[in-house]
C-alpha cells in the first residue's frame, strides 16, 4: 500500500511533509517532519562511523610501502560505508531524520586500543548552523594517524527521491615521527534517498568519489545501486593505481559496499591478489566509547539533546518537541546578544580557512577528473586548544 510504513495517524502529516521537499530545495535540516521519522541523535554524531573499524584503520600504519599503505585506506574507506549510510536502518527501521546540531555543539568518543591496535579519539564540533556544517578531528596517536574534515549537505528532490550532495571533504594524514607526511585527500559520495512516499527512506551511493594520496596513488570510486552495472543494490567499484598511469591500473575493486568486495589485480600490482576478499563488512562492528550522561558538558550532544530523544525514544512527541523549541530559542537569544555586544561565537576547536594548502595541493593532483572545487575548510586548530 502507498505510504505503507507510516503509522495510520501521521499519513496526513507525512504526505505535506513529502509535498513540502518536492517545492523546496536547500537545507532540509530545518524542516518539520511528523514523529515517525525522527531520529534522536543528531548529525554531530554521525563521523564517529569512520571508525568503527577501528582496527582497519589502525592497519593503514602497518602497510609495508606508500602502494600498500594507499590501498589500506581505500579498505577502510570502503568498511565505513555499511555505518554511514545503511546504519539508521538497521538500527532504527529506516532512514530518519537527524537531530539539526546548534552551532558549538559538541560530541567526543574513543574506540579503546585492543590487541596494539592503539586508542583511537574522536572530537566533534558543529561548526555553523545556517548552514549546518560538522567538523571532526580523529586520531590514533600511536600509529601516527589524523582523520579530520568538515560535512555539509546541499539537498533536492526530483522524481520521487531526495538527493544529497555532500559539500566537504576528509584528509587523512599519516606521519610517523621524522618522516615526510603522508597525506589522503576523501571525497565524498553523492546520496539518492529512495521510498520516501512509502514513509521507508534508505540511502543509495551514486556518481563518483576519489581518494588522492600524496605519495601518487589515485583511486576511482563509481557508486550504483540496482539495475545499474551489477543490477545489485550497493554496489561499488573503485579503479586504483598510480595517479599518472590512470589507463593502467594496478588493481580494481568490485562488489558491494554494504557487504563483500572482491580484487581483480594487473600484473604490476604488490599488493593485492585476484580474486582475493578486499573487504568484508558482515562481522559487527564497534560502536564508540562515549562519557556517561552526567560526566558530559551542557554543550555535547547527548547532554543538550537528552530531553528531546527520550522524548523521541518514549513516544512522548510534546516533550521532545517543547524542549527543542527550548534550545532553539535559546540559539536565537544567544545569536542576537551576540550581535549586540558585537562578539560573535568562538569555535572550539576548528579554525575556518578559505582555502586549506593541503586541500588545495592535493586536489591539484587529480587529473581529469575537474570534480574538485575550491572550498572553505575548516581545520584543528591544535593540540593545545583542543581540551
Ligand atoms: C542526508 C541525511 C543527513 C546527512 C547524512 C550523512 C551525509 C552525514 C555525513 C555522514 O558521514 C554520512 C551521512 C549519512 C546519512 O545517510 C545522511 C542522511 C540521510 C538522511 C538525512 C536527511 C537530512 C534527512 C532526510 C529526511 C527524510 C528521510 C525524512
Amino acid at each position: 500500500t502507498e505510504a505503507g510504513a507510516v503509522p495510520a495517524a501521521q499519513r496526513g502529516s507525512w504526505t505535506s511533509f513529502v509535498k513540502s521537499i518536492a517545492s523546496f530545495s536547500g537545507d532540509l535540516s530545518s524542516m518539520t517532519a511528523p514523529p515517525f521519522i525522527l531520529s534522536p541523535i543528531s548529525l554531530t554524531e554521525f563521523p564517529a562511523y569512520w571508525l568503527e573499524r577501528p582496527e582497519l584503520f589502525a592497519a593503514i600504519a602497518d602497510g609495508v610501502d606508500a602502494e600498500d599503505r594507499a590501498l589500506r585506506v581505500l579498505k577502510w574507506f570502503i568498511s565505513t560505508l555499511k555505518g554511514q549510510y545503511t546504519s539508521r536502518n538497521e538500527k532504527l527501521g529506516s532512514e530518519k531524520k537527524p537531530l539539526n546540531p546548534v552551532l558549538g555543539e559538541l560530541f567526543y568518543g574513543t574506540w579503546p586500543d585492543k590487541n596494539g591496535r592503539g586508542e583511537t579519539k574522536l572530537l566533534v564540533e558543529q561548526v555553523s548552523h545556517h548552514p549546518p556544517i560538522t567538523a571532526y578531528h580523529i586520531t590514533n596517536t600511536s600509529k601516527h594517524l589524523t582523520l579530520q574534515g568538515h560535512n555539509a549537505q546541499k539537498t533536492s528532490f526530483a522524481t520521487g527521491s531526495i538527493f544529497v550532495k555532500q559539500i566537504g571533504h576528509a584528509i587523512l594524514t599519516y606521519q610517523p615521527p621524522g618522516k615526510e607526511a603522508e597525506k589522503y585527500l576523501i571525497t565524498l559520495p553523492k546520496l539518492r534517498i529512495d521510498g520516501i512516499w512509502y514513509g521507508a527512506p534508505y540511502v543509495e551511493l551514486t556518481d563518483n568519489g576519489y581518494i588522492q594520496s600524496s605519495t601518487g596513488y589515485l583511486a576511482s570510486i563509481e557508486y550504483k545501486g540496482k539495475g545499474y552495472f551489477s543490477g545489485k543494490a550497493h554496489s561499488i567499484k573503485a579503479i586504483f593505481g598510480p595517479s599518472n598511469d590512470a589507463t593502467n591500473p594496478t588493481v580494481t575493486v568490485e562488489g558491494q559496499w554494504d557487504t563483500i568486495t572482491k580484487v581483480t589485480a594487473a600484473n604490476g600490482a604488490k599488493h593485492a591478489k585476484s580474486g582475493s576478499v578486499f573487504t568484508d563488512v558482515t562481522s559487527p562492528k564497534e560502536e564508540v566509547t562515549v562519557a556517561p550522561l552526567d560526566q558530559q558538558g551542557e554543550w555535547e550532544t547527548r547532554k543538550l539533546w537528552e530531553k528531546v530523544a527520550a522524548g523521541i525514544r518514549g513516544g512522548d512527541f510534546e516533550a521532545a518537541s517543547k524542549d527543542k523549541t527550548r534550545i532553539e530559542n535559546e540559539q536565537r537569544q544567544r545569536r542576537r546578544d551576540e550581535a549586540a555586544a558585537g562578539t560573535p561565537w568562538q569555535l572550539k576547536h576548528f579554525l575556518h580557512v578559505d582555502n586549506d594548502a593541503d586541500y588545495a595541493a592535493l586536489a591539484g593532483m587529480f587529473t581529469g577528473t575537474g570534480v574538485i572545487p575550491t572550498e572553505d575548510c575548516y581545520v584543528f586548530k591544535s593540540a593545545a586548544g583542543s581540551s
